[in-house]
């Protein structure tokens, strides 16, 4: 069955639209405006396609096709569609338009699937407006309580429940799905690296995800006049925050079997440039496909942190997001690879150096996860792209897997 190239496309540019930085990528924020504009698109073609509309309790969106077994449990299809600051116009909408173009083609072929099909919509993957990440399906998985969640703060100080309220969601609705209504999770996901490009294959189909952790840290020093503090009187937390920043790649290096640490977020308080900072926060990555080097490297990051507590300056490390590394279903990642060899669609099997909601939902359900090549394994950035025809091989992949899951077994 061949995926409809026109209707992928015409997905992917509309949802492109709805950025709050045009011509310099996707910057969409959970619960933001264009959230709310993406969310209305994502919900206008699920009824399009016959799907029942619904939001959870956090505002993850659900298209749902009954099955022939009325209470049967679901194959779920779909991914996020929030992004990074500046981030490109694939990551994460490659996977909800893939849902709904399998939602279409079941349409199209009047599929009357035995087990429910549900194409769905997750919010703040990224983490890039609350922090940590991998919130929506946290909450599906049942790792967010309420009053967390009430805790859950923006930079502006909103809460997610108060940012939820302004577009019109309700967060007094359940986020947690009860896993015996759910059958299988699949998504599909641009590689975000350079492999499938560089061996020209098709499609990755993904065996483990590596395991991550997201830290978050505060140095807190004295504020002063820049011009009149001598230099030896001084408790400047941007100096020392620098000095323990230029210290973690070799933590990451050493640790090595592909570990990484990224310090990507960065705030300076007040931030005046005549004033001595008395207060920096900033964010570390840590990644390894083994759980001990990310263990590790944690330990080593503290040590480093400790080690700059004198009397001016007191650290703070606080753990925002921590997930063990993933090992995804063996039967369904055969279903993907069968599903490939029936279509004559290259693939290989690889892992994933990048967070997905997949590696949650692998907690509560059998789960599949694949990848379409990335143009220079460029992402997170307004550069990001895919060839269409590559969205509609991983379509046309898991119309295949989905139909198999889906059928009386
Ligand atoms: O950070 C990640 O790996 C994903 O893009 N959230
Ligand atoms: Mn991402
Ligand atoms: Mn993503």
């Amino acid at each position: 069955m061949k995926a409809n190239q026109e209707r992928i496309e015409k997905h992917i540019k509309n949802l492109s639209h709805f950025t709050a930085t045009p011509n310099q990528g996707t910057t969409r924020l959970t619960y933001s405006e264009e959230d709310l504009q993406a969310r209305t698109y994502i919900k206008e073609q699920m009824k399009a396609y016959g799907l029942e509309v619904r939001e959870d309790g956090l505002g993850n969106i659900f298209g749902r096709l009954e099955g022939e077994k009325k209470d049967g449990p679901s194959v779920i299809v779909g991914s996020h569609f929030d992004s990074v600051p500046n981030g490109g116009d694939y990551d994460g909408p490659a996977g909800v338009v893939a849902g709904l173009e399998v939602a279409a083609l079941f349409q199209e072929n009047r599929v009357k699937p035995a087990y429910p099909l549900e194409i769905i919509a997750m919010v703040e993957e990224e983490g890039s407006r609350f922090g940590g990440g991998l919130m929506g399906s946290r909450g599906i998985a049942g790792y967010l309580q309420k009053d967390a969640i009430q805790q859950m703060k923006d930079k502006d100080g909103i809460s997610v429940p108060e940012a939820m309220k302004k577009i019109g969601l309700d967060p007094s609705l359940e986020m947690k799905r009860n896993p015996e209504t759910i059958k299988a999770f699949l998504e599909m996901h641009i590689e975000q690296g350079p492999v499938l490009e560089e061996e020209q294959i098709s499609i990755g189909v993904v065996e483990s995800i590596v395991g991550l952790t997201q830290l978050e840290v505060t140095i807190t020093g004295k504020a002063g006049h820049a011009g009149t503090t001598p230099m030896d009187r001084r408790s400047d937390a941007l100096v020392t925050a620098a000095n323990i920043i230029a210290k973690l790649p070799q933590i990451a290096i050493e640790e090595g079997e592909g570990t990484v640490a990224t310090v990507g977020r960065h705030e300076v308080f007040p931030n005046g440039a005549n004033v001595i900072p008395d207060k920096v926060v900033f964010s570390v990555d840590i990644r390894s496909s083994k759980e001990i080097h990310v263990k590790n490297v944690v330990q080593k990051v503290k040590d480093v942190i400790n080690s700059y507590e004198m009397d001016n300056i007191q650290t703070t490390v606080e753990q925002s997001l921590y997930m063990q590394p993933k090992e995804l279903n063996k039967e369904i990642r055969s279903l993907l690879k069968d599903s490939c060899e029936q279509l004559d669609i290259s693939y290989l099997t690889m892992n994933s150096g990048a967070g997905h909601d997949a590696m949650v939902l692998s907690d509560i359900t059998d789960v599949g996860l694949i990848f379409v090549p990335s143009k220079e394994g460029l992402s997170h950035c307004p550069e990001e792209w895919t060839a269409i025809h590559e969205l509609a091989a991983g379509v046309e992949v898991l119309y295949e897997t989905t139909l198999k899951l889906t059928e009386e077994s």
